[in-house]
């Protein structure tokens, strides 16, 4: 078969929920993947951040295939061996009491809305049914019904209503408009990405996440921070929220907290919210299986065993800077945090931020746009600063060609 057979069979078979780049993959190896026709790329995508850890890490792989032969899933009607272990050990690494274990970013996101509006309900005394949650215009936080009622991008949420209500937009990065939004006393939390990833990665000021912190104590109001994408060192550090030292009273996690291997994501929260949620009330047949709790512990070593935090963030440095000698007037700016970047394009007919990024692929490198005029970047943060500056020649290259 053809790379082109493979996509025809997709096409044929598949729905059409996604437009990718015309590159059929097979193979992938830390920051390489290869195609069906032997050809070898950067991969600088990582999955949306899930392979922070590099493509098939052989000790998370590892973890996965010996717990697969020995016990893959009891449900939660049982205990089992495993499920305590892992929730002891996630617990203590990001210094939170409990941890409710899910399986997709969207459901921990799901998970962290319901809690926090029990919390409301049994702890601050917001009306039953009256509780108000404040998100973030260009706000992502997956593709649920009630997700998407808090979007404001219109790919994402037209034609999927009636809409959950109990949602309030205000602009991102804007401490005025949250305090305003704040004078609501049913509001019982302020759900936010610490960087925001779909919409382009877009790096708050410096000192927002800190006021957000002290006004949602201020006004008794749950702080969550949605960490999917950002966390696992994507960024430079831990957790984004770790850049201004703030914890979040509920953090949300997924993606690479368990390399990309196994869809597993979290919830963590201390006792006093954790607790509003009761046996019975909330639940999943696959969250905190005994494959997903081996493999998110085996994934969560592997960042602090490799450094991976330190070379994000060293990396991140020399990646915006290479990038910002590119002299090209497709290239309106860069910005991100750590290995979580973003080149916005000033598209013009055939030099658009689509065709960049089937350039690119050609000189073996992988990345996809966003909104049409922004390329995210985004490699496994294994990567070596060797292998980023053989990458930086071939982008600078693709960029040559455009002139
Ligand atoms: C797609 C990007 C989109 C997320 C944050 C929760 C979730 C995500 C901050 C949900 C998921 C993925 C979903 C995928 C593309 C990718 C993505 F930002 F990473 F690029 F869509 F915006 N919170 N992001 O980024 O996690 O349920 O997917 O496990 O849906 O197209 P999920």
């Amino acid at each position: 078969m053809t790379a082109k057979d493979y996509m025809a069979r997709e096409d044929k078979y598949g729905a059409h929920n996604y437009h990718p780049l015309p590159v059929v993959l097979e193979k992938g190896e830390g920051v390489f993947v290869w195609d069906v026709e032997g050809k070898k790329y950067y991969d600088f995508l990582s999955a949306y951040s899930a392979v922070n850890q590099g493509h098939c890490h052989p000790k998370i792989v590892n973890a996965m295939v010996e717990q697969a032969k020995t016990l893959t899933l009891t449900s939660r009607a049982f205990y089992n061996n495993v499920l305590g272990e892992y929730e002891e050990y996630i617990t203590k690494y990001f210094g939170y009491d409990k941890v409710l274990p899910m399986n997709t970013g969207a459901e921990a996101d799901e998970t962290a809305i319901k809690l926090s509006r029990k919390w409301g309900y049994q702890k601050k005394g917001v009306k039953d049914g009256e509780a108000k949650i404040i998100v973030c215009e260009n706000n992502f936080h997956g593709r649920t019904t009630t997700i998407i009622s808090m979007s404001t991008d219109p790919d994402a949420k037209a034609e999927y209503g009636p809409y959950t209500p109990g949602f309030v937009v205000i602009p991102y990065n804007d401490i005025p408009a949250l305090e305003k939004a704040l004078e609501d006393k049913s509001v019982v939390a302020f759900l936010v990405e610490p960087i925001q990833g779909e919409a382009g990665v877009f790096v708050p000021d410096e000192g927002y996440l800190t006021k957000v912190s002290e006004l949602c104590k201020k006004n008794n109001v749950l702080f969550i921070a949605d960490e999917v994408q950002t966390g696992i060192a994507r960024t430079g550090k831990m957790l984004a929220c770790d850049h201004e030292n703030v914890r979040p009273d509920i953090l949300i996690l997924g993606k690479a907290v368990s390399g990309g291997v196994f869809p597993v994501s979290a919830v963590l929260a201390d006792d006093d919210i954790m607790l509003c949620i009761q046996p019975g009330q909330h639940g999943s047949t696959f969250g905190g299986n005994p494959i997903a709790g081996k493999v998110a512990i085996a994934a969560l070593e592997v960042i602090k065993e490799e450094k991976l935090e330190e070379n994000a963030e060293r990396l991140g440095k020399i990646f915006r800077e290479e990038f910002r000698s590119i002299k090209s007037d497709m290239i309106e700016l860069v910005r991100g945090k750590g290995l979580l970047n973003a080149v916005v394009i000033r598209n013009q007919p055939g030099k658009t931020a689509w065709d960049v990024c089937v350039a690119m692929a050609e000189a073996g490198v992988l990345a996809k746009p966003t909104h049409g005029n922004i390329i995210r970047f985004a490699p496994p943060l294994v990567i070596t600063e060797e292998q980023l500056r053989e990458a930086m020649d071939k982008i600078k290259a693709v960029f040559k060609k455009f002139e």
